[in-house]
């Protein structure tokens, strides 16, 4: 049975700023996601905190938002089979040290806040953080 499924991608600011986004697209194309929406744009530090709200007890909350609203972003709809857990696998480890060669955050990222990508965590959260950046 077919399980397709839409997540949410970013392309962090540290991303973007490298012209990495290209590369990173290609990624996804060749891991057989289709990108079915995607937008670049910078947003205000109280939309980040919004976006991170479920961080919002955690140390790192305010660095976290300031960061993702220091610089443009690439936010993206990707739709393939079990897009959510597939896109986790291909993003790698939240801390670049610690993920498996070949994924983006191994290649690409340059320490635990400048990683580079964020992605969806569950099917419920796609749904929401979809409707973040995409509906109007
Ligand atoms: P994820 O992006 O892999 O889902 P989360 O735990 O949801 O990881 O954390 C959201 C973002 O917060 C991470 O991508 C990372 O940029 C940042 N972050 C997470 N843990 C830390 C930390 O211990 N120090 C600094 N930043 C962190
Ligand atoms: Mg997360």
């Amino acid at each position: 049975m077919s399980n397709i499924e839409q997540t949410l991608s970013i392309i962090k600011p540290d991303a973007v700023e490298r012209n990495l986004d290209n590369e990173i697209k290609q990624m996804f194309l060749k891991n057989e996601f289709n990108i079915i929406k995607e937008k670049k744009i910078q947003i205000e530090k109280s939309e980040a905190e919004k976006f991170y709200k479920v961080h919002e007890t955690k140390p790192f909350y305010n660095d976290l938002c300031s960061y993702l609203s220091s610089g443009p972003i690439i936010a993206m709809i990707l739709e393939k089979e079990n897009a959510v857990a597939d896109n986790r696998k291909l993003m790698g480890a939240t801390n670049p040290n610690d993920a498996e060669e070949g994924t983006i955050r191994k290649k690409y990222g340059i320490s635990i806040d400048k990683n580079s990508v964020h992605g969806s965590d569950s099917v419920e959260n796609a749904k929401i953080e979809i409707d973040f950046f995409f509906k109007n």
